[in-house]
């Protein structure tokens, strides 16, 4: 089970484990590779469709993070952005983990439509305010986040 409070959890674990080996490589074998592990905390701020996937100008719009639906399906038509920022919790990544792997698909009564995905996490992790366009079955959505770095 990948909450959000264990993925914290396991992040903040992991940044001790690094903390401790760090300590133990200058009393033991130096080692020049090791960087500090960072942790990042992700919040999903807004989704928009540029261009429906849907050729009914209506979008069933629904967002996986890791695998797992966490928001929609909601109807949605282009040019109008949704309000993530206080339906969805914060989710965290660090540097050395699995990457935040986040979604967006369209809901249909057949297959559904994967529009297109992105992950973040990693050591050169952009921070701050951000924007990804998502492009994929003939849809294309705008994806806004905030990524900071909290250790
Ligand atoms: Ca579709
Ligand atoms: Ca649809």
């Amino acid at each position: 089970m990948k909450s959000p409070l264990r993925r914290g959890l396991v992040g903040a674990a992991v940044s001790l484990a690094a903390t401790a080996g760090l300590v133990a490589g200058t009393a033991g074998t130096a080692n020049a590779d090791t960087l500090p592990v960072k942790v990042y905390s992700v919040r999903l701020t807004g989704l928009m469709v540029v261009d429906n996937q849907d050729n009914n100008s209506v979008d069933e719009v629904y967002i996986k993070v890791d695998g797992r639906t966490v928001w929609g399906p909601w109807d949605m038509h282009r040019g109008n952005p949704v309000d993530l920022s206080m339906q969805l919790p914060v989710y965290y990544t660090d540097s050395v983990g699995t990457p935040l792997s986040i979604e967006a698909f369209d809901r249909d009564p057949g297959r559904d439509d994967r529009v297109g995905g992105f992950v973040v996490g990693g050591y050169y992790t952009p921070l701050g305010p951000q924007t990804r366009v998502l492009s994929g079955n003939g849809g294309v959505y705008e994806v806004y986040l905030t990524v900071t770095q909290i250790a």
